[in-house]
């Protein structure tokens, strides 16, 4: 694995411990594998839109399932062309990189029946099967985090039923050689980076041996395929990224798995992955039975115009196993496609935007209690600093009245992960990866990731923004030449620009003050906060997206760039500022459907809705993530082309549906839709470390159990009825539907 920049101090196991799920008086209904299984009657058909995604956050896998020749993508994350490209120039930044496609031809197989293709997302475990010449066929895949390897395994009803081969096949001029039973593709970028990929077969019964460049196998009862992927990306930038040669490290991964067998490399992969994804459930009701008969593609299509509360469960899971298998710790962060890809030149490079898209695809990180999918996204940024400065420093934007270069970092809308970025300046992009910077803090109450990594990236960041602040005659701050993206023209004092630097100000005082330290500067930082130009109600009676009053109702951009501020910023609220909040919402609903509103447009939509309490118009442009304009067969995010953030952004819009706990206060069941009456939903997370537990009857909660896990001082508001209570650390507190202490 590579070298994570962070330490790692979640107290996860203890939680899932404290937690007690199994004793909460809240019982659980049973969820049925099949509520959270995408499933198909066909293979996928090539490209990004039908194949099922696997991934151990490092390397990924697509998953085609043909029948004569099954395919799987085989990506890794770190695979990139490029380098510490400062100028801008999009297309010198390099691109993600697909690195190879795992083939497996089994001739004679046609004329089948009973095909089906599957992703069970509460195991990560994908299956294709189906009956050929009177013998079933089965096979499973997944990619394990603990022995970081992909495993396909090919079973059958029959002995001796399996012959064919296998390839590993490069998208570039590279060989493949085989040697015994073990395939090796090894290759060279020409940014310098050296990349493997090994791939090793076990089979019982038969033979299989090594043929030219691939392996046949003949007359085998099951065939296992392990394989181990990786290059010499190192994310330190004063080793220009560059490591020593993956071959060493994926020869022992590979043997490693080998060693063990099929049911243990399952059953720990399953452990692993469950240990995450169950800390969430959601249980939103029952569908109509018919809907159950319906394969995933088709059923999505109904749901997304006659809703069906076990799809809309299946949305907000997948956003959660999305992230889960495309960021872990030691792995880069999700990019726009998360960590797949089937080409050496995707859309938009499949980069990391920093005007949107990398935040959302974090969204979903802390409240659905994956706090550690997180920690690549501070890894990457961390790593990337010396470069960002150094490019920050030579650019004529970013320089004082005497000619001197700024302190700090800024960062151009898109980038790589060698220090290299496309594009133009997105000013306040610093300011706003701090606000994840914080927001994992403010979840976890890890003091020693505030203080060794939040707090010095978060004070650097204000440093720019002092030198780069420009003030006004009547002293009110602004953000020069900044953008609404990607709308209006360059210009001063952007809402957007402005809520972002208020946020960054507001969470370093925090800060600050959580570590008792720099009062001085926590002060100046208060009084430029301030002294910011705010968000102010327009003509129409919106929220102004720029300084001068000139929105038009009828502009129907997907960006809501200035509403920032209700989410997922908190300087707009409805308890807080409410006729700000009612502008809020003036604005969003303006903005409505157009052909220029794209899927993750609606899962922002979906967040700002729900903070300003409006339930069924958040429900509403939910359920347009199950559409076909929105998402693919795959249920991948879909701009077009297939683009992941819309897969984050919802989990975390349905989230905030559910729990909200936005300025010291936890607001349970905020914006219930009337489609979901009924339900429950367990482990959801508040700031401050409360795990909270939620169940509902006719659109009422009946009861929730908050578990405290660092103790303190918990308001908690739902309806008109209010509580606050001083908690004692790991100690749950239930309370009934008029918030008084139920006795454990
Ligand atoms: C932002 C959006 C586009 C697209 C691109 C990748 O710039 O405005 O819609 O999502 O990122």
């Amino acid at each position: 694995m590579r070298k994570a920049l962070l330490p790692i101090t979640f107290r996860v196991a203890a939680l899932a411990l404290l937690a007690g799920w199994g004793s909460l008086s809240m019982c659980l209904a049973a969820e049925t594998p099949s509520n959270l299984t995408l499933w198909y009657t066909k293979p996928a058909a090539p490209g990004m839109n039908e194949a099922l995604p696997i991934g151990n956050g490092r390397m990924g896998g697509l998953v085609y399932g043909g029948v004569a020749t099954d395919r799987i993508v085989l990506n890794e994350d770190s695979l990139w062309t490029g380098d510490t490209n400062p100028s801008g120039a999009y297309e010198k930044m390099g691109a993600y990189q697909q690195l190879a496609d795992i083939l497996i031809d089994l001739p004679g197989h046609n004329n089948v029946s009973d095909f089906r293709r599957d992703l069970d997302i509460s195991t990560a475990l994908a299956h294709v099967s189906y009956k050929s010449g009177g013998v079933t066929y089965h096979r499973e895949y997944f990619v394990s985090h603990p022995a970081q390897v992909m495993v396909i395994r090919l079973t059958a009803d029959r002995p001796g039923s399996y012959t064919g081969t296998i390839r590993l096949s490069d998208t570039r001029p590279n060989k493949t050689t085989a040697d015994g039973n073990v395939l090796t593709l090894a290759g060279k970028l020409p940014n310098g980076l050296k990349y493997e990929s090994q791939l090793h077969v076990t089979s019982s019964g038969g033979a299989c041996a090594a043929e030219g460049d691939s392996i046949a196998f003949r007359g085998c009862d099951a065939i296992t395929l392990i394989v181990g992927a990786g290059t010499s990306y190192v994310m330190d930038s004063s080793r220009k990224y560059l490591g020593p040669d993956p071959h060493d490290r994926i020869t022992r991964q590979v043997s490693a798995a080998a060693g063990q067998s099929y049911d243990s490399l399952k059953s720990r992969h399953v452990a692993d992955y469950t240990g995450l994804f169950n800390r969430v459930r959601l249980n939103l009701g029952k569908s109509p039975s018919s809907r159950a008969a319906l394969p995933t593609d088709q059923r999505k299509l109904e749901a997304a115009t006659g809703g069906d509360p076990e799809m809309e469960e299946l949305l907000f899971q997948y956003g959660r196993y999305l992230l889960i298998s495309c960021s872990r710790p030691g792995s880069l962060p999700a990019n726009l496609q998360g960590l797949w890809n089937d080409s050496d030149t995707p859309p938009w490079s499949s980069d990391y935007h920093a005007n949107i898209n990398i935040q959302m695809n974090y969204w979903p990180a802390e409240v659905t209690g994956l706090p550690e999918c997180h920690v690549p996204l501070f890894d990457l940024v961390r790593s990337q600093l010396p470069d960002w400065r150094t490019a920050t420093r030579s650019a004529p934007e970013y320089k004082l009245a005497s000619g001197a270069p700024t302190r700090g970092w800024a960062i151009r809308t898109s980038h790589n992960i060698t220090g290299g970025m496309g594009w133009n300046w997105d000013k306040t992009a610093n300011a706003w990866y701090c606000q994840h910077f914080w927001e994992h803090f403010a979840f976890t109450g890890d003091k020693r990731f505030l203080q060794t990594v939040a707090y010095p990236t978060l004070k650097e960041t204000c440093e720019f923004w002092e030198d780069h602040l420009k003030a006004l005659p009547d002293g009110r701050l602004v953000v020069p030449n900044g953008w609404s993206p990607e709308h209006g023209p360059v210009e001063d004092g952007c809402s957007y620009n402005q809520e972002i630097v208020w946020d960054l100000f507001t969470n370093y005082v925090r800060a600050a003050d959580a570590l008792g330290i720099d009062k001085e500067y926590r002060n100046k930082v208060a009084a430029m906060r301030d002294h910011l130009v705010t968000p102010k109600v327009g003509r129409w009676g919106q929220l102004q997206e720029w300084m001068e009053d000139r929105d038009d109702p009828n502009d129907h951009h997907r960006h809501t760039s200035h509403l920032f501020a209700v989410y997922p910023g908190s300087q707009i609220s409805l308890t807080s500022t409410p006729e700000l909040a009612a502008a809020a919402k003036k604005s969003l609903i303006a903005r409505s459907d157009t052909d220029d509103v794209r899927e993750w447009s609606f899962a922002w939509r979906t967040a700002l809705y729900a903070r300003l309490g409006d339930g069924d118009a958040a429900y509403g442009q939910a359920k347009q993530l199950l559409s076909a304009r929105n998402s693919c067969p795959n249920l991948f995010g879909l701009h077009p082309p297939m683009q992941i953030d819309g897969n984050f952004g919802i989990t975390a819009g349905i989230a905030e549906m559910l729990l909200q706990s936005q300025a010291g206060e936890i607001h349970l069941l905020p914006a219930l839709p009337s489609a979901w009456p009924n339900g429950e939903v367990t482990g959801l997370r508040a700031r401050n470390g409360f795990i909270v537990n939620q169940r509902w009857s006719k659109g009422k909660l009946i009861q929730t159990t908050i578990l405290s896990t660092l103790g303190g001082t918990c308001h908690i508001h739902c309806g008109a009825a209010t509580v606050t209570l001083d908690t004692a650390p790991n100690k749950r507190y239930t309370l009934n539907a008029h918030l008084s202490p139920i006795p454990h």
